[in-house]
């Protein structure tokens, strides 16, 4: 990745100085990408409700999948901090953009990096990486959703293959998806996870429509009917919603880095149109009432960069807690969906508009806030945490 110019983005605190110049390098580059090819065109895409496909070619070409995977198995080497900055600067962008990397770099190539054989990672993990196939991540199913424990997809053993019966929903890249990692139980109810290939007998990807939000994204179902999968595409060892939820882990993660990005996109626009904007004789920016909007939207922004600068070195050492992590993804992502509506109401009439990034901002992290564990789910974590005592059921 290539050093480039700085560009806007609120920085109060100087927290730019926390990072390593390497940290710094690889977040300018994402930013500057995001800048030349995905701003200009994802209104049109968010339109049109289609993912810009082309996109993934090059995301791969600059190390945006997959960033904390070693070289030997076609990573860059690089650690979590990259991965959060990449995830910040490409919702900078839009979340479904964010999306599809998430899911590509979390929920695929982190379990098969985790819990996958020597020869599943030789297989998959460097096309994954180089953005040569796709992939996504089935748990959740259409009656169970905050509750994945209880999912009724499932497999016989067949000796040198399983047989896959089940379906998931509201599955991110189904529809452009090469290969699935799909959880289900055994014959035992024991949840195990395995790598479907897209397309073979039984196998179908209907996709979702008429989404309001993360419409630049592709949303859809996996369904399998009697689906052949060969043995070698289990993962050997991990057992349990342990699996899955650990990749939930690294996920809500790189989420809780991209919300800030989304919330210093709405602050980045609002900021210069208040500038700009003038009524009864001074810019907007001059009155009490919209300083008030855009200090809170700072004072915010800038509690959630410390924070997530902090929960990169703690996961960096191994010490980020599962429960610290959805602290994390509640507070960024309620903080920027409130931050986009303030800033719109800045705009005026022409904050509905799609000449300004708020209103799909806003639209998009209605999904962000439901998705990898809702607002409340997040928060009953933090409440078993804190108490000891689970209050999910
Ligand atoms: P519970 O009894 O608490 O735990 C079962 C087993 O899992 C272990 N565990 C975890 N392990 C790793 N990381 C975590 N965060 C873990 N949380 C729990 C636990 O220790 C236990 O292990 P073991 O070995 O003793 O069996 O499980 P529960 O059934 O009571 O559920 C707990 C709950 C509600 C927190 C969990 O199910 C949950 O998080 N629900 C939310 C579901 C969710 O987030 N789904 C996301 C689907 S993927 C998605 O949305 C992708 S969006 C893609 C995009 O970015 O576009
Ligand atoms: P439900 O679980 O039915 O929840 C409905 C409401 O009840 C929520 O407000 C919830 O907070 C509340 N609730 C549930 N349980 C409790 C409780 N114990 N206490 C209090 N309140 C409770 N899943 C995947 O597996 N892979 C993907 O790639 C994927 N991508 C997605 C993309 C999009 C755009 C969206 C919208 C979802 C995606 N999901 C994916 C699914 C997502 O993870 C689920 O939507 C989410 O986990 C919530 O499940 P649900 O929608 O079934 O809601």
């Amino acid at each position: 990745m290539a050093a480039t110019v700085q560009f806007e983005a609120p920085d109060h605190y100087l927290v730019d100085e926390l990072y390593t110049d390497e940290q710094i390098i690889i977040r300018d580059s994402v930013r500057d990408w995001v800048n030349r090819s995905v701003k200009p065109v994802i209104e049109e895409y968010f339109e049109k409700a289609e993912f810009p496909r082309y996109m993934v070619k090059e995301m791969g070409e600059m190390g945006m999948f997959g960033p904390f995977i070693p070289e030997e198995y076609g990573g860059p080497g690089l650690d979590f901090m990259a991965y959060g900055l990449i995830m910040q600067e490409l919702e900078r962008g839009d979340s479904g953009v964010r999306s599809m990397a998430s899911v590509q770099t979390s929920l695929v190539i982190y379990p098969i990096w985790k819990f996958g054989t020597e020869e599943q990672k030789h297989k998959y993990l460097p096309r994954l990486i180089n953005g040569e196939i796709i992939g996504c991540f089935g748990l959740t199913e259409p009656n169970h959703g905050s509750d994945p424990g209880s999912m009724v997809t499932r497999f016989e053993d067949k000796g040198d293959h399983v047989i896959l019966n089940g379906a998931k929903m509201w599955i991110t890249n189904s529809t452009i998806a090469d290969i699935s990692i799909v959880w289900a139980k055994d014959e035992e109810g024991i949840i195990r996870g395995m790598i479907v290939e897209a397309g073979g007998e039984g196998y179908s990807a209907p996709e979702t429509h008429g989404k309001y939000s993360l419409r630049a994204s592709v949303t859809g179902e996996l369904v399998f009917d009697n689906v052949k999968v060969p043995k070698e595409n289990l993962f050997p060892e991990v057992k349990g919603l342990r699996g899955p939820l650990s990749c939930l882990n690294s996920a809500r993660y790189g989420i809780s880095w991209g919300a800030v990005g989304s919330a210093m996109d709405c602050y980045d626009a609002a900021l210069r149109y208040a500038k700009e904007r003038k009524q009864f004789g001074k810019p907007i920016a001059g009155f009490q009432l919209q300083q008030k909007k855009l200090a809170e939207a700072l004072t915010e922004i800038t509690k959630a960069q410390l924070m997530s600068w902090r929960l990169g070195n703690l996961r960096n050492e191994g010490k980020a807690t599962a429960a610290m992590i959805s602290m994390a993804k509640r507070n960024h992502v309620d903080m920027a969906l409130h931050i986009a509506r303030e800033t719109r109401q800045i705009l005026g009439a022409m904050g509905i508009t799609n000449d300004f990034p708020m209103m799909r901002h806003m639209m998009n992290l209605e999904s962000v806030i439901t998705y990898e564990g809702t607002h409340d789910i997040h928060l009953l974590i933090t409440g078993a945490e804190v108490t000891g005592i689970p209050a999910f059921y």
